[in-house]
């Protein structure tokens, strides 16, 4: 075996996601520390060690939806090659970010009420595109020009301004930004999740971005997102159902925010364990797609890392039940309370394998 082909594996197979606490966090050496390139509180930033993170100008953001479960959970993107190298850029507009040569995890959070519009939906629209724009800015700036994975929160996500719902406005936006940049609108489009955060919280994005182009995955029980008719809005959603990024034997595969939907209809409205069983089936439709591509059964229900959304705190213990009759054994997943952006979906899950 060449050198080469294992030192690039090495560099790009060991991107890791963890679920820690803060106290979890406390504990880690520092061998540690040196590959972390962001970290992701839920209900607000984590409560971590200030002077670690500062040294290591480590970004650190919160997605601003509420934990189910007691403790304060994070997300932390991390890269454990030994040898591996991060830096942070200088500043760039509102974007906070740390990269090494194959990857790039960035965020920004946006506070609507401050940009001059003269409706709230033109100042949603102009918060979303400039942000993206933003993003992508960058990302040309740091030669990783490929979003692989894309979380983005929006305060009441499902509320009506100017004739129609926040979220088609975002989505119109985001589509805008797409085209002005010079991107695909279809086909090459990162692994995505959008949802609701609380009244008053800042619009907050963050990504993870690539020197190198991941492969798209599209659920054949699903019409693509980008494909969804009109009366979903003006605009489609731009986002792949699933990407896999990283050289083979050592690949990540990220699953975007997937619901119940068949084709583009909603199906089983009102019943939450329905909803959670057929999301379960077009989670395991990407699987199956992402074993094809790899040549192997590398990708399984009960190794994925699952973060869990409903939109009604009290549907907790049903959706436990039924993830337990359905992944053994149980693999890690993170409870967070967010409304979903179809007003009929109870339930949304994403996943990293
Ligand atoms: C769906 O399948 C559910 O707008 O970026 C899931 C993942 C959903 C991402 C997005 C929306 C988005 O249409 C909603």
């Amino acid at each position: 075996m060449s050198t080469t082909a294992s030192s690039t594996a090495a560099a790009t197979g060991s991107l890791q996601l963890e679920y820690l606490s803060s106290h979890q966090m406390g504990s880690q050496p520092a061998s540690w520390w040196h590959g972390v390139l962001g970290i992701i509180g839920f209900d607000r930033p984590p409560n971590i060690d200030r002077t670690r993170v500062d040294r290591a100008r480590i970004p650190v953001t919160a997605s601003r939806v509420r934990s189910l479960r007691a403790g304060d959970l994070c997300e932390v993107w991390r890269v454990a090659s030994p040898g591996v190298q991060l830096s942070n850029g200088p500043e760039h507009g509102k974007i906070r970010y740390r990269y090494s040569d194959d990857l790039l995890f960035g965020f920004l959070s946006i506070a609507e009420q401050a940009i001059d519009a003269r409706s709230e939906a033109e100042a949603l629209q102009r918060a979303t595109e400039g942000a993206y724009l933003e993003i992508f800015d960058l990302l040309d700036a740091t030669a990783h020009p490929h979003v692989i994975r894309i979380w983005n929160y929006l305060p009441n996500i499902n509320m009506q301004t100017g004739g129609d719902e926040r979220y088609r406005h975002f989505n119109s936006a985001r589509q805008t930004a797409f085209r002005k940049s010079g991107r695909a609108t279809m086909g090459s489009v990162p692994a995505a999740s959008a949802l609701g955060s609380p009244a008053g919280s800042p619009i907050s994005i963050y990504f993870l971005a690539a020197r190198r182009p991941p492969k798209m995955i599209e659920n054949p029980r699903q019409t693509s997102a980008y494909h969804y008719p009109p009366k979903f809005g003006r605009h489609s959603p731009i986002f792949s159902r699933a990407c896999l990024w990283g050289d083979a034997g050592c690949s990540r595969l990220f699953v975007s925010g997937t619901a119940s939907i068949v084709g583009h209809e909603t199906i089983h409205c009102g019943d939450v364990i329905a909803q959670t069983r057929e999301t379960i089936l077009n989670i395991g439709a990407l699987l199956d797609q992402a074993n094809r591509i790899v040549g192997s059964s590398r990708y399984s229900l009960d190794s994925l890392k699952l973060k869990v959304y409903l939109r009604h705190p009290s549907d907790l213990p049903d959706v436990e039940a039924a993830l337990a009759e359905l992944l053994h054994p149980a693999p890690s997943i993170a409870y967070l309370q967010a409304d979903v952006c179809r007003e009929d979906l109870l339930v949304e899950i994403e996943a990293v394998g």
